[in-house]
């Protein structure tokens, strides 16, 4: 049995890993699961091919046989539970509450963290030239703290969300690796420290330097 996933023919970000197929590889290598990648340009992310795996014209999908997937959250959960089904819970807890709690903070990261860190994005790139961008941008920004400050309350000094490294911790990392830059992660240490140690992880270095391999090559001339 193959997984295909799909993945940008260039991403935006050049291979820093911020596109989001990284998160859904690291989940794949976390897993042990080999996988073979389709990938697709910004025109053919809106034809009818692709459209028939991803209803919204975006990456990445998952496929697996007849199993045709998208949205992060639900192919890092299902990459989870397949593996549970295989006898092995290294994603996802075994023991059904500590699954639970995992699971709830895969929601808490694309639900609640996530959101206003697109703001951000959106808020820069999007319409960074409009005449209202720059006053906005504090607000944006306050926002987001509003999630940090609850967020590295919580951790306090744990290594990971919720005892072992989870699914949840995955999603988590993947959300906040994207503030780098705006240098707001390094308000919070232990939330910088955090995502380091998911930075560190062997599955996530092999994630993030199969998608440098592809978007980090010279581009086909023509
Ligand atoms: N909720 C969906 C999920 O979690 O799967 C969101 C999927 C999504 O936004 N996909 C983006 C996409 O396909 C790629 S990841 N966009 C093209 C389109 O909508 O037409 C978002 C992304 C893109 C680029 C960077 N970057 O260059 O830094 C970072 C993140």
């Amino acid at each position: 049995m193959t997984i295909t996933i799909t993945a940008f023919e260039r991403s935006p970000d050049g291979g820093q890993g911020l596109a989001r197929d990284t998160r859904v590889r690291w989940a794949l290598e976390e897993a042990g699961q080999s996988y073979a990648v389709r990938l697709v340009s910004f025109a053919a992310m809106k034809e009818p091919p692709h459209l028939a795996r991803h209803p919204f014209g975006q990456i990445p999908t998952y496929e697996e046989d007849g199993l045709v997937l998208f949205e992060t959250g639900a192919i890092v959960f299902h990459i989870a539970q397949r593996q549970i089904d295989q006898g092995h819970a290294d994603l996802l807890p075994e023991h059904s509450d500590g699954r639970a709690r995992a699971i709830t903070w895969m929601f808490a990261a694309v639900n609640t963290v996530e959101p206003p860190i697109l703001d951000l994005a959106n808020a820069r790139f999007a319409e960074g030239d409009k005449p209202w961008s720059a006053e906005r941008l504090p607000l944006v920004k306050d926002r987001i703290r509003g999630r940090l400050k609850p967020l590295s309350a919580y951790l306090g000094k744990s290594e990971w969300l919720d005892g072992a490294f989870s699914a949840g911790d995955l999603m988590m990392v993947s959300v906040l690796l994207r503030l780098r830059a705006s240098g707001l992660l390094d308000e919070f240490a232990n939330l910088a420290a955090y995502v380091a140690r998911g930075e560190a992880r062997p599955a996530y270095k092999r994630a993030f330097a199969a998608q440098l391999a592809i978007n980090a090559a010279p581009q086909p001339k023509g």
